[in-house]
């Protein structure tokens, strides 16, 4: 794939103005419509083959009722030997589907989005992931890669915090931590957001989309904010592609063979244990 700089630059732009002015979009939160299909995902982590499959089985041309859902595209496993990561790439290919589909496709703001707006913030194996993806725009971009690494951040930056839907269903990408519960600011997702909503372990945004372990009571109490019954995350690593945490809450990954993804049509009310019965597992999916 030879893409020339102007291009990408072109397609992120694109993509982010779809992002901030979608009819659906309220301030952070995304207003799914009461009838048509949801396809809600878990972190993909440039897994290349499940996110081709996805929008292969998808077929968001031939099904213009059917919703996806994506989040934590980026930071894989596509290292070069002199340790460039190549997860733009995947993102790029997302932002071409927004603006392919820009009512269909929705994105929902993670943390290793935040941590490579700041270049920084995620080790794996001793390694900073964040330098790596930039080291991975540059070797693809060379002389033009800082008029790209912006085009991304502005990209990454544009993402909603979440979705909703009429049955009562609220899609994030997690959830604030037991400790941070009763005194989050619930207000990020219905207002603009400025610097310290993002600031480290204070900022509701950064508390909103690292927190992990949240017991069932944490859970509940969220839920209640957003109005919600259901919650859908992603973040905490399933090696079997999805958890159930108390009876609201059901985290999905999609970063691997055992990865699922969720479909769920949006005019049905759902309880849990029938949403968990409609997990599909991309390693069955036969495209
Ligand atoms: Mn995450």
């Amino acid at each position: 794939m030879e893409l020339s700089a102007d291009q990408v630059v072109e397609t992120f732009g694109a993509a982010a103005d779809e992002n901030r002015m979608a009819p659906s979009r309220h301030e952070q939160v995304v207003q799914l419509p009461p009838e048509g299909e949801l396809w809600m995902t878990g972190d993909l982590h440039d897994h290349r083959r499940n996110f081709d499959k996805l929008v292969k089985a998808a077929d968001l041309g031939g099904n213009p009722q059917r919703h996806l859902i994506l989040h934590e595209l980026i930071h894989g496993d596509h290292y070069d030997a002199a340790g460039a990561e190549e997860s733009w790439i995947t993102l790029y290919r997302a932002a071409e589907l927004k603006c392919d589909f820009p009512g269909q496709v929705h994105f929902l703001l993670a943390n290793h989005d935040l941590a490579q707006i700041h270049g920084k913030g995620i080790m794996k194996a001793g390694l900073s992931v964040c330098e790596a993806f930039t080291k991975g725009v540059k070797r693809a971009f060379e002389k033009q890669h800082n008029v790209v690494t912006v085009a991304i951040s502005e990209f990454l930056l544009s993402l909603p915090l979440a979705a909703r839907t009429e049955s009562g269903i609220f899609c994030c990408h997690s959830m604030p931590t037991d400790d941070q519960i009763d005194a989050f600011d619930f207000t990020i997702f219905d207002r603009e957001l400025t610097g310290p909503d993002y600031a480290q372990r204070t900022g509701p945004v950064y508390q909103l989309i690292w927190g992990r372990h949240m017991s069932p009571a944490t859970v509940d109490k969220f839920a209640e904010k957003v109005g919600a019954e259901l919650i859908l995350t992603g973040h905490q690593p399933q090696e079997m592609g999805h958890a159930i945490n108390g009876d609201k809450h059901l985290i999905l990954a999609s970063d691997h063979n055992q990865g699922v993804f969720l479909p769920i049509d949006l005019a049905e009310k759902y309880d849990l244990e029938t949403l968990v019965g409609r997990l599909q597992k991309f390693v069955a999916l036969d495209v």
